[in-house]
């Protein structure tokens, strides 16, 4: 007599068989194709450092700050609870920002940031397979730039038919802007597709621009809210993507 599948495994060749079959994959990016978020940390502590600021973001503290998705929206929101008599203008959150992407591209090279387990093969086996590719993020352009040149080559945009970056849309994550652009670059609905993220944010955006989504765990987000999500790993390297 064959045991009925248990839920999870059934998952876990419903999610395969989707994979295999869907048009295009859409990849988040931080925590996703890389754990970067450790990188964007240190970026903004320099940077507030290198400002003459007091500031210093510890991980509890940046845990509870990573719910609002965007740095300059996070710096604003870090603000915003200290009550400082004179709040940061925009112009001083936009040049904080700058000085902390450039942090975050010379941490990149000084300590390099690889691409998650699994995340190259999945992406070398899409292609094999003729699926389609694109790139869905809360971060910079400049950001991604710096962290797939490394991990994937000075050619790497070639790989994706549609990058749209969090700055590229009026709302972000949880917002399902990026998600909507990005399909709307492929040309494809949503549920044609499979999105990849690791945060409830980045979920809620996908579910809302109805694309299928499989989470893969990351440092910051072990316990946030996956339930919409049609599986959830804790790496790639548990779904064979061959
Ligand atoms: C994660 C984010 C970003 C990064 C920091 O983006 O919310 O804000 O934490 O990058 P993703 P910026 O959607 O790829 O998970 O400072 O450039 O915003
Ligand atoms: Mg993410």
């Amino acid at each position: 007599m064959t045991m009925a599948l248990a839920p999870a495994s059934m998952r876990v060749e419903q999610v395969r068989s989707l994979l295999l079959r869907c048009r295009a994959l859409i990849f988040d990016v931080d925590g996703t194709l890389a754990e970067t978020e450790e990188l964007h940390r240190q970026a903004f502590n320099e940077a507030f450092a290198r400002a003459g600021m007091d500031w210093r973001w510890g991980q509890a503290v940046y845990k509870q700050l990573l719910r609002v998705a965007g740095g300059k929206e996070r710096i604003r929101a870090f603000d915003r609870m200290r009550k400082s008599p004179q709040p940061l203008s925009d112009g001083d959150i936009a040049g904080l920002h700058q000085i902390k992407t450039a942090c975050f591209a010379d941490l990149l090279v000084k300590q390099g940031c690889p691409l998650r387990p699994g995340v190259h093969a999945l992406i070398s086996a899409a292609i094999a397979r003729g699926q389609r590719l694109a790139i869905a993020t809360t971060t910079s352009r400049a950001n991604i730039d710096a962290l797939l040149s490394a991990a994937l080559g000075k050619n790497w945009s070639d790989l994706f038919e549609a990058i749209v970056a969090g700055d590229e849309v009026s709302r972000k994550k949880p917002a399902p802007d990026v998600y909507l652009e990005a399909l709307s670059g492929l040309r494809l609905p949503g549920p044609d597709c499979l999105a990849i993220e690791d945060s409830a944010n980045g979920l809620i955006a996908a579910v809302q621009a109805e694309i299928p989504v499989l989470v893969t765990r990351s440092l910051y987000f072990q316990d946030d809210d996956f339930t919409a999500a049609l599986l959830v790993l804790d790496d790639l390297t548990e779904l064979p993507v061959g």
